[in-house]
């Protein structure tokens, strides 16, 4: 299994993946700050977990957690999860609804590391993991704002690897096939308001493994990204997804 040392820093902590990487990374030796919107962030870990409330779309909240983790020691990871998919086609959605979802899924990323980064050149190394989804390379109707942000995240993860390669950070995304967390239940509930259960199960046969995955099957490949094990991985996205995508 993988090993973490020093501090990383994780967005979404939660709930869903985020949460479940938290603690992952807790348990496998790292510092872990885990910063979300949601106050309950608190409430993750029984104090194995630093919280760090913030709205990442505002600069001035991503200075403030970037400086309380350095406060913590020397900053070796970050893992940019949190996110958000709301629904609808470039017809129906509303502007605001979009620029809600590029905000956490894409600004977010580049305003947290703005300041993170820095931390890694002093510090010598670093590694960072983008959440993109499978949702960036196949996708399905009604998430146009979703799925333009998990493209985008490919794209951007390649550009830090290469801007931030000299100094020894890597940086790489990751794409889930569908996990059971509360966003993929919430999605579940708009394509089958009468039976999500159903709308969960109907995913899982869609996948070679016949099931939904597990954030805690996640966080294991996000821990090996941000691990030394993964010393000569950087720039590419990695799927996690029982085989979703291996089939039309
Ligand atoms: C994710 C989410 C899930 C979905 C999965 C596979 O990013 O959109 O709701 O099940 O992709 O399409």
């Amino acid at each position: 299994m993988a090993k973490l040392s020093g501090v990383v820093i994780v967005t979404g902590a939660a709930s869903g993946i985020g949460r479940a990487s938290a603690l992952h990374f807790a348990e496998i030796g790292a510092t872990v700050v885990g910063v979300d919107m949601q106050p309950a962030v608190r409430e993750i870990g029984d104090g194995r977990i630093k919280p760090f409330v913030a709205d990442l779309t505002r600069s001035e909240d991503c200075r403030r957690a970037a400086e309380f983790a350095a406060g913590l020691g020397t900053v070796r990871g970050l893992f940019n999860c949190a996110g958000l998919e709301l629904h609808g086609t470039v017809v129906s959605m509303s502007e605001q609804d979009w620029d809600r979802v590029l905000g956490i899924n894409l600004k977010a990323i580049f305003l947290l590391s703005k300041f993170v980064v820095p931390l890694m050149e002093a510090a010598g190394s670093g590694s960072i993991v983008n959440m993109s989804s499978v949702q960036a390379l196949a996708t399905q109707r009604d998430v146009a704002a979703y799925a333009a942000t998990k493209g985008a995240v490919i794209s951007m993860t390649r550009v830090m690897a290469l801007d931030h390669g000299e100094k020894n950070i890597r940086v790489n995304a990751i794409c889930p096939g569908t996990i059971g967390t509360p966003l993929v239940e919430a999605n579940a509930r708009h394509f089958n308001p009468a039976d999500p259960e159903a709308q969960l199960r109907e995913w899982g046969a869609l996948h070679a493994l016949k099931r939904i995955g597990r954030p805690e099957e996640v966080a294991k490949l996000a821990a090996f990204l941000l691990s030394d094990d993964a010393s000569f991985i950087t720039g590419s996205h990695h799927l996690v997804d029982g085989g979703l995508l291996a089939s039309f």
